[in-house]
């Protein structure tokens, strides 16, 4: 019950008293000095691109933010702060320009490009500088990402008051940087289907808060929404109906709107478990497609997975893969790997009848299978991903060095997995998942049912340290991290309320971080912001929940 506990109350309220002089900022730029001068935009600003060669995402981006600037309309006095703007605009110095350029010797490529290189590869820092006495705003950066980013920030900063758009800490002197190169969002479209629409606004959002990867769980054992060119079967038989269906055509759609908001798109057709649906198209393929008891051989129904010892099944997987990695445009790709169940293949006659005859284990089974299906990816220019299951529970001697492993089931896993050399991506299942999360289950009901509880808050996602009871060598492995909307309980009716704005907590872990020994981000700092990053969504016509009783924010007295 601590959710409606006085003290958790009593939280909620003590946030307003520090909201003076608090900016929309999110992630909170890692240096950044501000001043106490009242600034104004010119009714004639302008946003000069001053980068030769200019790529036109860089342009689509400009005038997005010009339009954000336009449109947002965020007024300090309904969030409950600056009672005296009024005067303090009046009279305000105004700026007319904001100009972008690129530091001498950085290479002119598209934002797209430098969304989807490789994390070593890829620069997102910017410098933003807003003098307080009316010349013009700079931003300069490495890469057009660095520039995107910064004008992400740039429209964080102005409030509205009447005809003014206005800020009242000028000067700004921003230098920053993530803190972690992966920070992701992870959809399961599987569970159920989510229209194009809302994976564009949801991509949108997340480039509010500076996420970069949207880790799409496209495929699971309910449905297999993907059309695939060479293997039309899966959609035809597996997708819920024929509109609930990503063509090429959406994939492009969505690869392209991503990429111009510095969002790479991790794809992962999840092998050998979470694949009953292959069934419905290879019912040779797919052992335990028993409705009853389902329960032996999966977590949830439908069960079925992959007879993937099986050489016709090992090329048929990878050959699937390759034909989905190659269309995609990301260094990463994931074959997932997590809960295979065991008991499964013991019990099916045809794959126990072929390990039998062969004398293979199920485990050198499976490191043939990986490498088959890793072989293909590499050879494809890709790295390959995978659940910490890949990793903990077997003994795979065909993982590449270049592996990136993701946690979920616990926070503790970390530690083994950067003992084995691989890098982390942080998804803990108790904290980042948006619905049910390990340790979540809610009371038996009379009939000793237990259900999962489909909600966390944000501040307890925003309590989570990527680095903890981690080595020194173990934390440099650490990537980022990300939260999780696994759908069974959510669909494109409320995707957008239980992602967001929850989901800007782990952007800031991973974009903001102390770093190791410093302080840790404090939620009670945290909650005017991010009243106002959730003001900023609904003003773009995003529907994320509300954060306090809006008492909080009208304060009428
Ligand atoms: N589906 C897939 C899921 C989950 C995972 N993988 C999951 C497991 C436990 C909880 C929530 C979600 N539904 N494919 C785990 C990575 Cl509590």
């Amino acid at each position: 019950m601590a959710r409606t506990s006085p003290f958790g109350l009593l939280v909620l309220f003590v946030g307003l008293a520090l909201s003076n002089g608090v900016l929309a900022l999110w992630p909170i730029p890692r240096n950044l000095t501000t001043g106490s001068t009242a600034l104004k935009l010119s009714p004639a600003f302008t946003i000069q691109v001053d980068v030769p060669n200019a790529p036109s995402d860089l342009y689509d981006a400009v005038g997005q933010a010009k339009q954000y600037l336009e449109n947002d309309k965020l007024g300090r006095l309904v969030v409950g702060r600056g009672a005296n703007d009024t005067t303090a605009v009046q009279g305000a110095k105004t700026i007319s320009t904001l100009t972008l350029s690129l530091e001498e010797g950085a290479t002119v490529n598209s934002i797209t490009d430098e969304a989807r290189a490789k994390f070593e590869d890829r620069s997102e820092e910017y410098q933003l500088t807003i003098p307080d006495d009316g010349s013009a705003a700079t931003l300069v950066a490495n890469s057009t990402l660095g520039l995107y980013r910064g004008l992400t920030t740039f429209g964080q900063i102005w409030y509205t008051y009447g005809a003014d758009t206005y800020t009242l800490e000028a000067p700004f002197d921003i230098t920053d940087s993530p803190a972690y190169p992966y920070r992701g969002l992870g959809l399961d479209t599987s569970r159920n289907y989510f229209p194009v629409q809302s994976i564009l606004r949801t991509l949108d959002a997340m480039s509010w808060v500076k996420i970069n990867t949207f880790h799409w769980h496209i495929t699971d054992s309910q449905s297999w929404p993907l059309e695939v060119a060479e293997y039309p079967e899966l959609a035809q038989y597996g997708a819920y109906s024929a509109q609930d269906v990503y063509t090429e055509q959406d994939i492009q759609q969505i690869l392209s709107y991503a990429g111009a908001r510095g969002i790479d798109v991790l794809l992962e057709i999840d092998t050998p478990g979470h694949t009953a649906i292959i069934g419905t198209a290879y019912p040779e393929y797919v052992a335990c497609m028993t409705e009853s008891p389902w329960s032996t051989y999966a977590n949830e129904p439908p069960a079925g997975q992959l007879r993937f010892p099986l050489p016709e099944v090992r090329n048929f997987t990878t050959n699937l893969l390759a034909s989905i990695a190659k269309t995609m445009p990301s260094y990463y790709f994931s074959t997932g790997g997590d809960e295979l169940n065991l008991p499964c293949y013991t019990d099916d006659p045809i794959t126990s009848g072929y390990l039998n005859s062969t004398g293979t284990t199920i485990n050198d089974a499976l490191d043939e299978f990986t490498n088959s299906t890793h072989s293909a990816l590499i050879g494809l220019g890709k790295t390959p991903v995978v659940w910490e299951e890949m990793v903990l529970d077997f003994n795979l001697t065909s993982l590449s060095d270049e592996t990136i492993v993701m946690t979920w089931i616990s926070s503790a896993d970390a530690a083994a997995i950067a003992d084995k050399g691989f890098r982390i991506v942080q998804a803990p299942s108790n904290y980042f998942y948006l619905d049910c999360g390990a340790g979540e289950w809610i009371g038996d009901d009379p009939a000793g049912n237990s259900w999962c509880d489909p909600f966390k808050t944000w501040q307890y996602a925003y309590t989570y340290d990527p680095l903890a009871n981690l080595t020194t060598a173990q934390q440099s492995l650490v990537l980022g991290g990300e939260q999780i909307l696994w759908t069974e309980q959510s669909g494109p009716e409320n995707l957008e309320p239980i992602v967001w704005p929850r989901a800007a907590a782990s952007a800031e872990i991973f974009w903001s971080a102390a770093q190791p020994g410093g302080a840790p981000l404090n939620g009670t700092e945290a909650l005017p912001r991010l009243q106002d990053v959730r003001y900023r969504m609904v003003q773009r016509g995003l529907n994320p929940i509300q954060l306090q009783p809006q008492w909080c924010a009208l304060r009428p007295y």
